[in-house]
């Protein structure tokens, strides 16, 4: 006998799977990210309660559901297997991140995998921040010390062979049937949880006096959920809550101030995660128990989407020396006149309709990384040498790198 027809998982309803299993792996290992998570709500719900008409950057479904992941991997072909994986869920890789600029340097190349699509933004729009280490970059690297770290890498492999084949097959279908889904992304959520294994410390070591994120890539051999951020409507007030329920919050929030008028792009605050038990093997074999602290908890509050012209606008407006008291030098107090200027993006250019921020600000975001790295390299004066650009990491990774303001044109005709 045959059955009715097999229930279906659609693209956007595995990212959405995707998204809600990695953040139950979270919380089950970093449980202050389950209090964020708890606290976001309730700051969402008491803004909706205050400014009940204001769906103006998406809906309470989406916003209460909506994360963004941070994950690192090793070289240009982990960063393939990534980009092969996450084709998957309708994730793609959207604009070139250079962190080796950021105020404090750090010794990686990214981009960002999410949706692209309006209707697939609004299903759900989760997206994940990856990073690649930058071996080639001598400032970090020595010669020496480059080969043996991309000789542990080579030897290293971070997703099965079976896992990344599912993928592409359930990417060119554009689905899967819902029994495989689950198997799926159980699959791939594992891939991304903290190792148990224990960690070669001298090589551990060795690497963090380079960069505690070079040690956190290679330093282990897999990869792991750095941070999972969830998104408010009201930066201010769960800042403040967080503080209440006596979570030590960073002194700023990072990104634009906090001004009368349009909120634009990203402002997000963060937490140092708890020290977190790993197991550590050193050099004569013997095993021991210590500590890292990697790991944080971050949060977010997204506005518009910044036009090229609008965006140096807010280059100009950040290198102020109080960006919150000149804002209005340099941004309308209105949609109306953001719009009007071409600053921002409105859909169907309606100001009352603001095309929501989908993407990063990590070099703006350098109080974050000071202040959850115990420490890392300082900056050097030799120039950069290497090759690391949108269009290498494109052909390496054989995907094209979507540019985002072409992204927003597109959806600000919707
Ligand atoms: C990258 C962090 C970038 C953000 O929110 O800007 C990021 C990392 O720490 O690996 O997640
Ligand atoms: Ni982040």
């Amino acid at each position: 006998m045959t059955g009715g027809p097999v229930p279906r998982c659609e693209t956007w309803q595995l990212r959405a799977q995707f998204a809600a299993a990695l953040s139950r792996m979270y919380g089950s290992e970093v449980p202050a990210y389950d209090t964020l998570v708890e606290v976001s709500a309730e700051v969402n719900a008491a803004h909706l309660r205050r400014h009940p008409q204001d769906r103006r950057l998406g809906s309470l479904e989406r916003v209460t559901a909506e994360r963004h992941g941070a994950i690192r991997v090793g070289n240009a072909d982990e960063l393939r297997q990534v980009a092969d994986l996450f084709s998957a869920f309708g994730m793609y890789p959207v604009g070139f991140y250079d962190l080796r600029t950021a105020a404090s340097p750090v010794p990686v190349v990214s981009t960002a995998f999410r949706p692209i699509h309006a209707d697939e933004l609004a299903r759900n729009p989760f997206r994940v921040f990856t990073s690649m280490l930058a071996t080639a970059d001598t400032r970090f690297f020595a010669p020496d010390l480059r080969t043996r770290v991309e000789t542990f890498l080579n030897g290293r492999r971070l997703f099965g062979a079976e896992l990344l084949s599912t993928a592409r097959r359930i990417a060119d279908e554009g689905g899967c049937p819902a029994d495989e889904a689950r198997d799926f992304v159980a699959a791939a959520v594992a891939c991304f949880a903290l190792s148990r294994e224990p960690i070669d410390r001298g090589w551990y070591d060795e690497l963090s006096a380079v960069s505690a994120v070079a040690a956190d890539i290679a330093g282990v051999r897999s990869t792991h959920i750095n941070h999972l951020t969830p998104r408010v409507l009201d930066i201010d007030a769960l800042q403040g809550s967080m503080t209440q329920r006596g979570i030590t919050m960073i002194e700023a929030i990072q990104g634009p101030p906090a001004v009368d008028g349009p909120e634009v792009l990203l402002r997000q605050t963060s937490f140092r995660a708890l020290a977190e038990p790993r197991r550590f093997r050193a050099a004569d074999g013997a095993l021991s128990e210590g500590s890292l602290r990697v790991r944080f908890g971050e949060v977010e509050q997204r506005g518009v989407a910044l036009t090229p012209q609008g965006r140096s606008r807010y280059d100009a407006a950040m290198a102020e020396a109080d960006p919150a008291a000149t804002w209005h030098r340099h941004f309308p107090a209105t949609d109306a006149q953001m719009c009007a200027d071409g600053l921002a993006y409105y859909h169907g250019g309606d100001p009352t309709r603001p095309v929501v921020y989908e993407d990063f600000l990590p070099a703006s975001a350098a109080g974050i990384f000071r202040s959850n790295l115990d420490r890392d390299a300082p900056g050097t004066d030799r120039p950069d040498d290497t090759q690391y650009s949108r269009h290498w990491m494109a052909d390496r990774i054989g995907h094209h790198i979507h540019d985002p303001y072409e992204l927003y044109e597109k959806v600000a005709c919707t």
